[in-house]
């Protein structure tokens, strides 16, 4: 190899070097699965829907997941349930993003009570499990 060529050579190996480093920043769309455990109790220590005879206890869940770029993902009425999962797919997140969480439980005849909200931290890390209000709410990232 002539010199020129030799240098060509190393600039284009440094490049790829510092393009690939920068990669590691970015990382591919994932599949977020999140399960949500709800508390048995609300924070006034009742059940949640505690009119007897007249309720089923379990809340009846529903909300919203807001990741970065407001995109909106509606977590659709689950009802009598202390769990439930879903799945959001190609999600794109950095480390040090926010995933934001809503969760109710709906009740007729007087306002819904707020289960959780708040936001989930991402770490880079598989999985993740969090305390968020009335809820524990698991991430899991597969790829
Ligand atoms: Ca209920
Ligand atoms: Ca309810």
């Amino acid at each position: 190899m002539s010199k020129v060529k030799t240098l060509i050579f190393v600039g284009a190996l440094a490049m790829s070097f510092i393009a690939s480093a920068a990669n590691t920043n970015t990382q591919k769309p994932k599949t977020m699965v999140m399960s949500f455990e709800i508390d048995k109790y609300k924070r006034d220590g009742k059940e949640w829907d505690n009119i007897p005879l007249a309720s089923n206890p379990p809340p009846d869940v529903y909300g919203k997941v807001t990741l970065p770029n407001d995109r909106t993902e509606d977590i659709p009425l689950h009802e009598d349930s202390y769990q439930l999962k879903i799945v959001i797919q190609d999600v794109e997140l950095k480390v040090g993003d926010l995933v934001h969480v809503e969760l109710f439980d709906r009740d007729r005849g007087r306002q819904d009570d707020v289960i959780a909200t708040g936001d989930i931290l991402y770490t880079g890390e598989r999985e993740t499990k969090e305390n968020l209000g009335k809820a524990t709410v698991k991430v899991t990232f597969l790829e």
